[in-house]
């Protein structure tokens, strides 16, 4: 057995630990560290609850708008106004949350991912004249490599062309996410850590000016994904049809739905959203979400083990550093027991199955121009595709969502703050199902607890020893060049995963756990 350590795993967000132990070219055994503590559940108890959607967005500054989200639900919850959103507030949630959810996905495929495929480094022999190439190839030949090297070397199989389009694209989307953030601070004030998500709606109003100055800026976005990222998705696929066939885990998945079309439903659960709600087993067969199924377990990470096995409404952080059997500050969410995959692509299966006429459409169209199966998603460029059409069909809606504003009219409900209450958040974040859980006593927050879509993803094992989603995923995996573990790594990143949302403190023991080691 031939021990390869990952540590850290670099482009993707936050710390992540990879470990496998690899006999005769097979991946037999797999864990998933998260490495740092941060703890914004400790520092949101005793604060005012409305604080809430300002400190979690804190969390992280790739999806802030999606922990703003599922704390304003919580809030809504609390308060007892869930019912009296107005639609404007509705709408303009959507679009900063969508925004999001675009900037988000187009960063992780060009400015994360891409590059396990494409050979920046190649542009070095560049000899053409697009401005942008021969930058970046002055920015090569100067040394300046980070974040391109260093790098595994080896198993870059993209023709001269597509690898230059690709580099080009990669600068591309670096203007297309400037754009999305100015989408977002037109309505959100400001990216990251919006100012205009609050409990009963937003703050900001709609007026033309801003319908229009968002409009020009997501129909520039909407052609990029059409014409762009969809396309380089395929370009990617067909150059690596062997990444079609890797990465699957558990095959269950779960998601919480996001975007809400209307507010006629107060339950969460069943409101009508643009992405279904639901879980779809391993026979592939689909069920409604149920929240009192979802438990967070301790065994194998650095909590107290009395805290194991909890709702997350009854749920308590209590770092317990060095405990033996632990290897991770992540908790392991499951769902009735199982360890479902969550993302773009668990939201295309439980939107598919649970009969989303759109996506079906969608889906099977890119199903067929790829020329491959449903199951053939479950790997790793089955995610990456799924996330392309996770962003396009935000972003088509968004084009629609946008008109129905009603300048004049209300954005914000109003509300007497309660002494007590209790609320659950659920929504989608670009990385999956994020769940967020208060309860307020004595007008502050006695307990608030947040389920991660990366604390799903990358959980360590549960207290029955199944492993999380990721770790799952690298069972089996054959590694033809344990110094080049590509296979690992493109597997880790088709999740996207995010450690600082994922385990949200500062750890106290610094530099013990920062061992650089390869890429
Ligand atoms: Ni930090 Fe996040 C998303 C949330 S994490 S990026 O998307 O919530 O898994
Ligand atoms: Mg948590």
């Amino acid at each position: 057995m031939q021990k390869i350590t990952i540590d850290p795993v670099t482009r993707i967000e936050g710390h992540l630990k990879i470990e496998v132990m690899v006999d005769a070219g097979e991946v037999k055994e797999a864990t998933s560290s998260g490495t740092l503590f941060r703890g914004l559940e400790l520092i949101l108890r005793g604060r005012d609850p409305r604080d809430a959607s300002r400190i979690v967005q804190r969390a992280c500054g790739v999806c802030p708008s999606s922990h703003a989200t599922a704390s304003v639900f919580a809030l809504d919850r609390a308060f007892g106004i869930e019912n009296e959103i107005p639609n404007n507030g509705r709408i303009l949630r959507n679009l900063i949350l969508g925004a999001n959810f675009i900037q988000s996905h187009i960063l992780h495929f060009y400015h994360l991912a891409a590059l396990d495929y494409v050979d920046l480094a190649r542009l070095a022999d560049y000899g053409g004249d697009d401005l942008g190439l021969m930058s970046l190839k002055r920015f090569i030949a100067g040394g300046e490599l980070v974040p391109f090297l260093p790098r595994y070397e080896g198993d870059y199989r993209l023709d001269d062309k597509t690898n230059q389009d690709m580099a080009s694209h990669y600068l591309r989307a670096l203007e297309m996410r400037r754009k999305a953030h100015e989408m977002l601070a037109v309505f959100g004030g400001k990216m990251p850590h919006n100012v205009a998500v609050v409990a009963g709606g937003v703050t900001e109003r709609p007026t033309i000016d801003k319908i229009t100055s968002f409009l020009w800026r997501l129909n520039e976005i909407r052609e990029f994904i059409d014409n762009v990222y969809i396309p380089d998705v395929l370009r990617v696929a067909k150059s690596y049809p062997d990444y079609l066939e890797i990465g699957s885990s558990h095959n269950c998945f779960l998601s919480y739905g996001a975007f809400d079309l209307d507010m006629d439903q107060t339950d969460q659960t069943r409101r009508r959203r643009l992405f279904r709600q639901g879980f779809v087993d391993t026979d592939l067969h689909y069920e409604a979400l149920n929240p009192e199924g979802i438990t967070e377990e301790v065994k194998h990470s650095w909590y107290a083990d009395s805290t194991t096995h909890r709702h997350p409404s009854q749920g308590e952080t209590i770092p317990e550093m060095g405990k033996a059997a632990a290897y991770s500050w992540l908790k392991a969410p499951r769902y009735k027991g199982n360890a479902p995959e969550v993302g773009p692509l668990a939201r295309m299966v439980v939107s598919w199955y649970g009969g989303d006429q759109k996506v079906r459409q969608l889906l099977s169209g890119l199903l067929s121009e790829m020329k491959v199966e449903f199951r053939d998603l479950f790997s790793v460029l089955g995610r990456h595709a799924a996330r392309a059409l996770d962003c396009k069909l935000v972003a088509d809606a968004m084009a629609d969502w946008v008109l129905q504003l009603t300048p004049g009219e209300p954005v914000c409900a109003t509300y007497e703050l309660p002494q007590e209450g209790e609320g659950m958040g659920l929504t989608g974040a670009p990385r999956g199902a994020l769940g967020h859980w208060i309860r307020i006593k004595e007008g502050v927050i006695e307990s608030y607890q947040l389920v991660v879509p990366t604390t799903w993803n990358a959980s360590p094992k549960d207290d029955s020893e199944q492993p999380g989603p990721l770790e799952k995923a690298l069972l089996g995996t054959k590694v033809k060049d344990t110094e080049n573990p590509f296979e690992i790594v493109r597997i880790v990143r088709s999740f996207d995963p995010c450690l600082a949302c994922a385990v949200h403190v500062v750890n106290p023991y610094g530099r013990e756990f920062i061992r650089f080691r390869t890429l």
